[in-house]
């Protein structure tokens, strides 16, 4: 398998969590796609992904899987061992929502202050930036934060008991953040426990 991504990067920060998570780190190859210098908008890359964005999954049968969320559902259902996305159809629904208000409340919010209210990825790729938008997508962040930390008060994670991908989505989220200088509210402790917990694993590092 081969996974075009950027090392550092928020949404391939995810899915190199998963692939952690799922002891297949090694087992992949990594290509490097020069965003900065606008490698994903080329022809090459768009047949990969239309979207122009990494992460992509691309299987040995040429099978090509991008958004994070897919790959991972596809490496952890394909492993044998579905631990992070869910087996049972009331945890795999319970999971996928989840994650879904993480990615757009928290991560896509993070992004889009990122390119439309910051320098960016800079002149040459934030070509149709919108700041005040930008702006208040960073107030939709923090009031994901402060829904987090409400979920968080009476479960160690953040679709139950067990770590799943919707934590994998927000590890990368917060480190989005954290980039972005849109720092945890001090008050949101549940939150701030959480974080601490999941920087624990040994998958955290695989992002960094
Ligand atoms: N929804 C996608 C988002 C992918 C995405 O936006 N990736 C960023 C890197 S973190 C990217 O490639 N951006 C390029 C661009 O927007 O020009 C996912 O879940 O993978």
């Amino acid at each position: 398998m081969k996974v075009y991504d950027y090392k550092g990067f928020p949404n391939p920060a995810r899915v190199r969590i998963a692939l952690a998570e799922k002891g297949l780190f090694d087992k992949v190859e990594f290509i490097h796609v020069d965003l900065p210098a606008g490698e994903h908008r080329k022809p090459e890359f768009l047949a990969k992904n239309p979207s122009g964005a990494v992460p992509v999954l691309e299987l040995n049968d040429g099978t090509l899987i991008s958004e994070s969320s897919a790959i991972t559902e596809y490496l952890d259902q394909a492993s044998g061992n579905p631990d992070l996305t869910g087996t049972t159809p009331k945890d795999r629904a319970i999971i996928a929502m989840m994650q879904r208000k993480i990615e757009a409340g928290l991560m896509d919010a993070v992004g889009a202050y990122f390119h439309h209210a910051t320098e960016g990825l800079g002149p040459d790729i934030e070509t149709d930036q919108n700041p005040t938008w930008g702006k208040r997508q960073r107030n939709v962040a923090v009031k994901t934060m402060g829904w987090m930390n409400t979920v968080l008060a009476d479960r160690d994670y953040l679709a139950g008991d067990n770590f799943s991908v919707a934590d994998i989505t927000a590890m990368a989220g917060f480190a989005f953040a954290d980039f972005a200088k849109i720092d945890i509210p001090a008050d949101l402790t549940h939150l701030l426990n959480w974080r601490t917990r999941v920087s624990a694993r040994p998958s955290a590092q695989a992002a960094a």
